[in-house]
């Protein structure tokens, strides 16, 4: 390893970074200069000695990654990526925070170049960057998995920056935990540890010893103490991270700092933390920074000449990188051929004709049909990792042919460290996030499965997936009062209806077996992010003969059986396991000379991506007699059956016993249905 050095030039570049937080928060007139200002030193140390980066080609799936978990110091990141060349420019940092520009408030994924991923929920950033940490390895293991350490091109790091607000996050404590039972040894969190948050100094509320916290978990734990005057110890902290790349285990250094450093007044106060320091204090923080007070947006040349050297390094190194690649390619083709295959995002060909087709006359439920599926998908997708919250026979994940994943040369698996199945503990939350890192590495798609009660728990990722639109895949059982005795605490109500409200997110709750087979191939075609929703108690498989195809299902909503008039009088919409009680109420309505049509609607955000003329076919609006039956919250229905219409379901808690007491207990059966579709056709 070449010394690291650090010279007048690299201060000089430090303090150009610090001077570009204050003027753009300054001229925004708003933002979070303090912790710019006092990182910007490692922010520099990263982006220009220690992580192999190609401000060129970012994507390149060989370099390490940097995750700002303090996402509101999102000036610390733009201001690296306008030095390193990424592609933003100083017209950009001043429109920071200005509407449809390339630098808003938080850092965006796929908005700006360089920005791996979406922060500003606290805890969020660390917690997936522990899902990078997983996936790294994971294809580390897969392609190169003799490789000594530290000597394979899929050898790389992890860098978090975070702040006390994601350290006081519960978030980070569950995928912290996790990342230390796995060993990550890639993983290294750099925590801006200087006492102070919104409300004041963190002694308000955050005494616990964070590094011995972090010990307990398992992991590689380093202080660096301030330096002379209060900055950062650059030399102690590069110390540290060379520490911290030769550990076997994910490595943590608490970082003392001093926000807004070197401001004489703004320096460790709370209210650097999030607004500008003023015109006077600007001018007094530039001089102390031996810059000229009266320029804004100042960057001498010879600086950025410095600094955006990262271009031809960066190139320098991914060159180097590729010629590597083209010797492991040769020496491995089927791996090289996976390689390239998860590059241009495909799916193998012939998947869905390989699938169970499940036999008509068998009732099973739909998370064992979900399990069957999903094993025969595992075993021919390496990039389907994923695993459950304890819960893995429940809800029907546990794959077959896989291996636990479990650090390196662990007393359960020797030689489980690239093994398929993650056993997420009871972490619900992490789960969620480590799940959004993964799917940020590349190449993976990850899969998680829990209670649908529990989808509570995971929220603040669900919702990060849903704006950065990644491919991960949620397995939600036990959907709904169904699951019987384990009474309301367990029971979804207001679940489904709750996520369909995330933009950009789609709940899929398919009727049958053949159904779920469908549901998951779309899923993993459109590459977004989806929740599969699955009974716990049986449902029947579909006769296809009477039935549309469950292909129907690939639209959201389709016509499951339809009358034999061609105007329907009444139509009843139901999803997941209430299509069994709408196919019944058909019949008896048939018989009763009411023509009624059977409208399967597994995915109620698939169905309103088709066109209008379709979803017209399907949903008539001249019928007005359309009823909705799911055993869940009544609150969205609405929009599909009009005022005219009616929704059979359940707007109060559910209770303890046997699902069928239930169902008739909460007025969700055929009786119900055919009651309703009469009085509607009146
Ligand atoms: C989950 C979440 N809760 C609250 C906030 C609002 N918020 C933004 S920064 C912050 C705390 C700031 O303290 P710290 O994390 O120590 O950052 P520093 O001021 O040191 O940069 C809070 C509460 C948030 N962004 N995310
Ligand atoms: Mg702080």
């Amino acid at each position: 390893m070449s010394e690291i050095t650090w010279t007048d030039l690299d201060e000089r570049s430090v303090n150009t970074a610090r001077s570009l937080a204050l003027d753009a928060v300054e001229n925004a007139g708003h933002g979070h200069p303090g912790t710019a200002m006092a990182l910007a030193p490692v922010a520099h140390l990263l982006f220009q000695k220690f992580m192999n980066h190609d401000p060129n080609d970012p994507d390149w799936f060989g370099r390490d990654r940097f995750i700002l978990s303090c996402g509101h110091a999102s000036m610390l990141l733009y201001a690296q990526l306008y030095l390193n060349g990424y592609g933003l420019e100083i017209e950009d940092l001043k429109n920071f925070r200005k509407l449809n520009s390339l630098t808003p408030g938080h850092p965006e994924y796929l908005h700006t170049k360089g920005v791996e991923m979406t922060t500003g929920p606290l805890g969020q950033g660390l917690s997936s960057g522990v899902g990078m940490a997983i996936a790294s390895r994971y294809w580390r293991n897969h392609f190169d998995p003799t490789a000594q350490t530290g000597q394979s091109i899929f050898d790389n790091f992890i860098y978090i920056v975070a702040s006390d607000g994601d350290l006081q996050e519960g978030v980070t404590s569950e995928a912290s935990s996790i990342a230390g039972h796995l060993g990550l040894a890639n993983l290294i969190v750099i925590y801006d540890d200087n006492q102070i948050s919104i409300d004041g100094e963190t002694n308000l509320a955050f005494t616990e010893d964070v590094v011995a916290r972090y010990r307990a978990y398992n992991w590689d734990v380093h202080t660096v103490e301030l330096g002379d005057d209060g900055q950062v110890n650059v030399l102690q902290l590069i110390k540290a991270i060379n520490n911290a790349k030769a550990s076997d285990k994910p490595s943590f250094i608490r970082l003392k700092t001093v926000i807004a450093w070197p401001a004489p007044n703004a320096r460790n106060t709370a209210a650097a933390h999030g607004a500008p320091l003023g015109e006077s204090e600007t001018k007094l923080t530039k001089q102390k920074l031996g810059l000229d007070p009266e320029q804004k947006f100042s960057v001498p040349e010879d600086v950025l000449l410095y600094t955006r050297q990262s271009q031809t390094n960066g190139s320098k190194k991914h060159k180097e990188w590729n010629d590597k690649f083209k010797i492991w390619a040769k020496d491995n083709a089927k791996l090289s051929n996976d390689f390239q295959r998860l590059q241009k995002n495909e799916l193998i060909q012939d998947l869905e004709s390989s699938l169970t087709v499940f036999e008509t006359g068998t009732s099973i439920a739909s998370r064992k049909s979900g399990g069957t599926i999903l094993n025969e998908l595992s075993n021919k997708l390496i990039e389907l990792v994923g695993g459950s919250a304890d819960l893995a026979e429940s809800n029907g994940v546990l794959l077959k042919n896989a291996s636990s994943m479990q650090k390196q040369n662990s007393e359960i698996n020797q030689s489980s460290a690239g093994g398929k199945y993650l056993h997420f503990g009871i972490r619900e939350h992490a789960m969620a996030s480590i799940m959004n890192g993964m799917a940020l590495y590349g190449f993976t798609r990850p899969f998680g499965a829990t209670f649908l009660i529990f989808s509570d728990y995971q929220k603040p990722a669900i919702r990060l997936a849903s704006l950065m639109q990644l491919p991960v895949i949620y397995v939600w059982t036990h959907d709904s009062i169904g699951l019987g005795e384990d009474g309301p605490t367990h029971q979804p109500v207001e679940q489904l209806w709750a996520l369909r409200s995330i933009p950009g997110f789609s709940v899929v709750r398919p009727a049958d077996a053949n159904e779920v087979s469908a549901c998951w191939i779309k899923i993993l075609e459109d590459r977004k992010p989806a929740g599969i929703v699955l009974t716990r108690q049986n449902i029947p498989t579909l006769d296809r003969k009477l039935n549309n195809s469950a292909q129907g299902a690939k639209k959201g909503g389709y016509i499951l059986q339809d009358c034999s008039n061609s105007k329907p009088d009444v139509i009843l919409i139901a999803t997941g396991s209430e299509i069994e009680l709408a196919l019944l109420a058909q019949k008896e309505l048939n018989s009763q000379s009411i023509n009624t049509r059977v409208v399967s609607m597994p995915c109620v955000e698939w169905f309103q991506n088709e066109s209008k003329s379709y979803q017209e076919s399907v949903l008539p609006k001249e019928v007005k007699a359309k009823i909705a039956i799911e055993a869940g919250s009544t609150l969205g229905w609405y929009q599909f059956v009009g005022l005219e219409g009616a929704v059979i379901g359940l707007d109060h808690y559910g209770a303890s016993g046997k699902p069928d007491l239930l169902y008739k207990e909460f007025g969700i059966t055929v009786q119900d249905i055919v009651k309703k579709a009469k009085e509607l056709k009146k």
